[in-house]
């Protein structure tokens, strides 16, 4: 018995794999039209949220796909503090991530939510066929429209409302991403990510509290407040980072859902090493900068080979520090020091016949600056400021929302005169709050002289309703050694 059923497992697998080689052979000559490809069963699409993508085809046969996608309305948070009412493809901003293959038909049952006050509908550009399927699937609250389509486009798509007035529709959150992945899916990469920016347009400009409408003529003058990924400021940020291991490669599903900006999609401290271009089959390689257009999308993969935070940013770089358009990529893992060696060095530049005074040498200082009275100090600290700290925490010490937080009547500053010693010495990152409002931004290590920050620290102290506290040198000097520098 055992023998029989050995030989014949034998026989199998000699006939399958000749099948199997001979089915390669066909396909490498004549590709498999996938207008014409059969389908074998039948299951439910997995759709996720962003920042997650469902799991890869891999080689699984071409399917009926059965797409359950909910449009809902509800009220969000698009940064600490400012509320927007949002509609969706299913509860999140970008639309729920949906993943298929060539050949597949997709039975898609689009449902209004019957708490929902408008008519939706959705256009897909995976599909072959008037209005991308918005013509079929037009729905009322409380409604539910089904329609079919074959993908016979490999590629990664976008889909939007294009109900009037679709501007507004898309405005509001209404567009996500369909994959179509190749026969056989796309190479395996260690992690995925589902990230897509859009613009937003608010009655009140960025920043201001309270529940903010939409601005129609915002919107037409292309005047964006909001300029985001993944639906709202800091989606990709602290806490909500998106991660990887050292020696890991990344690959990014990029959409841009506008509704009217193009995104040039880059990521601080990276090369890209692959991109599909426009989500189609063309690859580019060492890309640093890849645009995105509006209701286009791209696939961007790269290998991180050293520790870190990189930055996700639409490099139209206003709209990245103003506008909310920044996501974090935290990288675990061993340092490369070859790769990325860090400061190696750091010294004091002095060229030929310029002044001591301005940048003393620390040896010198001490003797230089003991004598000055404590309003010289404060007009010298004007100049720093000025020179320095001006360009983020603004003339005023105002700061700006979101970005840089206030010095002018700062709780963080008054409160504690070594923590503020701290921030100008070694530079502050991570999460902190000042006057109630939370922070979790990155202020570079500002190379000043014990006696610059002294002075600097004087002049704001003694600015904006600050407390007048006193930071002589010598307080300086002594959180320098205390923190080993
Ligand atoms: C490149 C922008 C930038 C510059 C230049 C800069 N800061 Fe900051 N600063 C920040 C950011 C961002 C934070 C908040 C960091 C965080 O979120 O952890 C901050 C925080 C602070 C804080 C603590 C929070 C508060 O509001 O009291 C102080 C004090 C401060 N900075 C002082 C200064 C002084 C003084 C200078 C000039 C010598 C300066 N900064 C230059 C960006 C900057
Ligand atoms: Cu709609």
């Amino acid at each position: 018995m055992k023998k029989y059923s050995y030989v014949g497992a034998l026989i199998m697998l000699i006939i399958i794999s000749s099948c199997g080689n001979t089915a390669n052979e066909n396909k490498a000559k004549v590709k498999m039209d996938p207008a014409r490809m059969a389908i074998q069963g039948e299951m439910e699409a997995e759709l996720t949220a962003p920042p997650k993508v469902p799991a890869s085809v891999g080689d699984r046969s071409a399917k009926k796909l059965v797409v359950n996608m909910e449009v809902i309305e509800e009220e969000g948070e698009m940064t600490d503090g400012v509320k927007y009412v949002y509609w969706t493809f299913g509860g999140s901003v970008p639309g729920s991530f949906i993943r298929t293959r060539v050949g597949d038909e997709i039975e898609f049952h689009i449902k209004n939510h019957p708490d929902n006050k408008l008519p939706h509908n959705i256009d897909l550009h995976a599909v072959t066929g008037p209005g991308g399927g918005a013509t079929s699937s037009f729905v009322a609250p409380g409604h539910e429209k089904v329609f079919n389509f074959k993908v016979i486009n490999e590629g990664l798509f976008v889909y939007h409302c294009a109900t009037a007035p679709v501007g507004m529709h898309i405005a509001n959150g209404m567009y996500g991403l369909i994959l179509v992945e190749p026969e056989g899916g796309l190479p395996p990469v260690d992690k995925e990510y589902y990230v897509m920016q859009g613009d937003f347009y608010t009655k009140g400009e960025y920043g201001e509290p309270g529940v903010q409408p939409f601005d129609m003529k915002k919107a037409v003058e292309e005047d964006a407040d909001y300029v985001v990924f993944n639906g709202k400021v800091g989606s990709m940020t602290g806490d909500n980072a998106i991660t990887a291991n050292v020696g890991e490669t990344v690959r990014l599903y990029v959409g841009n859902g506008g509704p009217n900006l193009v995104s040039s999609f880059h990521v601080i401290g990276e090369i890209f090493d692959k991109v599909y271009i426009e989500g189609g089959s063309v690859i580019n390689k060492n890309v640093q900068t890849t645009l995105v257009p509006a209701g286009g999308a791209a696939i961007v993969e790269f290998k991180v080979d050293v520790p870190g935070t990189f930055i996700l940013v639409d490099h139209s770089i206003f709209r990245a520090f103003n506008k909310g358009a920044l996501g974090m990529l935290k990288v675990e893992g061993n340092e490369n020091r070859t790769i990325y060696s860090g400061t190696i060095q750091e010294g004091i530049y002095l060229p030929e016949g310029t002044s001591n005074q301005e940048m003393p040498s620390s040896e010198k200082e001490e003797a230089v600056n003991t004598n000055i009275s404590m309003s010289e100090r404060i007009e010298l600290g004007k100049q720093i400021y000025s020179r320095t700290c001006f360009a983020c925490h603004q003339a005023e010490g105002q700061g700006i929302p979101n970005a840089f937080p206030p010095l002018a009547k700062s709780d963080y500053l008054n409160k504690d005169v070594n923590k503020a010693i701290d921030a100008v010495l070694n530079g502050l990152s991570g999460e902190i709050e000042v006057n109630g409002v939370k922070y979790n931004s990155v202020m570079t290590k500002q190379n000043l002289s014990n006696d610059e920050v002294a002075n600097v620290l004087n002049y704001v102290y003694n600015q904006w309703g600050n407390s007048k506290k006193e930071v002589t040198p010598a307080m300086v000097k002594a959180r320098r050694s205390s923190e080993g520098h």
